[in-house]
């Protein structure tokens, strides 16, 4: 069992998540999906990150690379425009899980065309907040295997 981190990243706007549009994301609060992580994580390192800034979220990826087992990102609106995340996630030797909380392929059309899919181990998207607790337990097994 390494005891390198497993990091979840989280992108754009996601620090609102509960407050609104429940009917889409939820009313599962960012900080209570940290928790149920750090639960579901059963004494394995996970460092859990949220920003509304781009620069910051490839920042911890180049963490990610250094000292990484996983990577599980939402990268949000980030998911369809970044090439910066793209880039940086190209470089990431380990297992990256995209993940969405909503269903974005049953979405408006803008949602369709992931960037991170390109480059992504496997996708999740639909399971609401509880995908990231399957999320990590998937990321657990594949960084075990
Ligand atoms: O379903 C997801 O997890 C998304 O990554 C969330 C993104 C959206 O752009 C993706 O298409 C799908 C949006 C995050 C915004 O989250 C909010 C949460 C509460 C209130 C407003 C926005």
């Amino acid at each position: 069992m390494t005891s390198k981190s497993i990091f979840i990243l989280n992108g754009p706007n996601l620090n609102r998540l509960g407050k609104r549009e429940p009917e889409i994301y939820g009313t599962t609060t960012l900080a209570e999906i940290e928790a149920m992580c750090g639960m579901a994580a059963r004494g394995r390192p996970v460092r859990f990150h949220q920003s509304n800034m781009e620069g910051e979220i490839v920042s911890w990826i180049h963490d990610a690379i250094d000292e990484g087992a996983g990577i599980i990102i939402n990268p949000a609106a980030l998911t369809f425009t970044s090439l910066a995340i793209l880039d940086a996630l190209k470089m990431f030797n380990g297992p990256i899980i995209e993940l969405h909380i909503s269903n974005i392929h049953r979405r408006e059309a803008y949602y369709h065309n992931s960037m991170v899919s390109k480059v992504a181990t496997a996708v999740m998207a639909g399971f609401g907040a509880h995908g990231y607790v399957l999320a990590l337990r998937a990321m657990i097994r594949m960084i075990d295997a």
